[in-house]
């Protein structure tokens, strides 16, 4: 028989995460990925605690083609964060892909050799889910946990295909993009529109050797970018080379942050576009809670189980089908 999901010690937990305690950390972001109710719940009291401590980091999201060195750029910008700023850093992930692709878990591990040594660093391989509004609600709510446990940079990292590009768009205060030297115009992310989007462009893997084709790159993407109309940030997109493998050009990356902080912040962007990732965080949370609360329904079930069946025996047509639930719903929820 299977064991009863065990009620967790809310106190406790709360008191651990808060106190920057690790693996009380990863054990409450694993509960948030459970898809059983009382987790769910029990999930949702943690986090309404945990929020009013949150919200103090710097959220950046790194996107970039698979082999950019988006991990790479992390464990050099993490390790310089910690050494000289005396900062803590979590990094999450958001792959949709990486339940078919394990290697690429432990692909970001190695690549982040020194930074998952470091107590000052939390890594956070993504949620194996195959359906992104999991994976990018689960991340979403990781960020959160992590700032109530003392992270003060939180460092998202994408593949820059799909949805979830523009899913870590929408959670981070930051976006920059990862494209690699003598890589061309990516014409993949033109097409996106994601150019549009970004905050900073890095001319990668920009080592010694390659530095003057870098620097004519970022010459080019910061004449392409004069071109964009302007944001409601204000802040006009940059483009510069690093080399992560070479440690150059990570100081001038942070600095670049650290300017755009300090400009939105003065400006009140910065809260304004914080208030507007809010929304869409409850928009995401109550079409969710929607949903499980249809799925739940065992009259709902039972209802459509038998709808179905007729479809696939060709005794109702998609149309028809489409009525019946419609009745269904209705004497099940008669007030509508
Ligand atoms: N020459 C050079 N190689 C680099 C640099 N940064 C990363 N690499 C190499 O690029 C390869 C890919 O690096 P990753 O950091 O795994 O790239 P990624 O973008 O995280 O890749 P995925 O997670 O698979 O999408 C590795 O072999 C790195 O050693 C750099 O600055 N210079
Ligand atoms: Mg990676």
């Amino acid at each position: 028989m299977e064991n009863k999901p065990q009620r967790i010690d809310l106190h406790n937990f709360i008191e651990e995460i808060s106190k920057g305690n690790s693996s009380f950390l990863s054990r409450a972001i694993t509960l948030g990925e459970s898809t059983l109710s009382l987790h769910r719940n029990q999930f949702r009291d943690l986090l309404a605690e945990l929020i009013p401590n949150s919200g103090s980091s710097i959220r950046i999201g790194i996107t970039g083609t698979p082999g950019a060195g988006k991990s790479t750029l992390i464990e050099s910008l993490g390790t310089y964060l910690i050494e000289k700023h005396q900062k803590k850093v979590a990094v999450l992930a958001v792959d949709p892909s990486s339940e078919l692709n394990h290697g690429s878990i432990l692909g970001d591990k190695t690549r982040m050799e020194l930074l998952s040594r470091s107590k000052q660093a939390f890594i956070r391989p993504s949620p194996s889910k195959s359906n992104l509004g999991g994976v990018t609600q689960n991340t979403r709510e990781a960020v959160y946990l992590c700032e109530a446990a003392g992270y003060d940079i939180i460092l998202i990292e994408t593949v820059g295909v799909g949805q979830s590009e523009t899913a870590v768009h929408s959670m981070v205060d930051f976006f920059m993009m990862l494209q690699i030297v003598g890589g061309g115009d990516d014409l993949q992310a033109i097409k996106r529109g994601i150019y549009e989007h970004i905050d900073l462009l890095v001319v990668h893997k920009a080592d010694q050797d390659k530095i003057n084709q870098a620097s004519h790159e970022a010459a080019n993407f910061k004449k392409m970018f004069a071109l964009f109309p302007p944001k409601e940030s204000q802040w006009n997109p940059v483009a510069m080379t690093c080399s992560s493998k070479e440690n150059k050009g990570i100081s001038e990356l942070w600095k670049m942050v650290v300017n755009y902080v300090e400009q939105t912040q003065n400006s009140g962007y910065f809260e304004k576009k914080r208030a507007a990732q809010n929304i869409k965080w409850h928009l995401e949370l109550q079409q969710d809670q929607l949903k499980r609360f249809l799925e739940e329904n065992p009259k709902l079930n039972q209802g459509i189980s038998l709808i179905n069946q007729e479809v696939e025996q060709e005794e109702l047509t998609p149309l028809e089908a489409s009525k019946r639930l419609e009745k269904l719903l209705l004497k099940l929820f008669p007030n509508t």
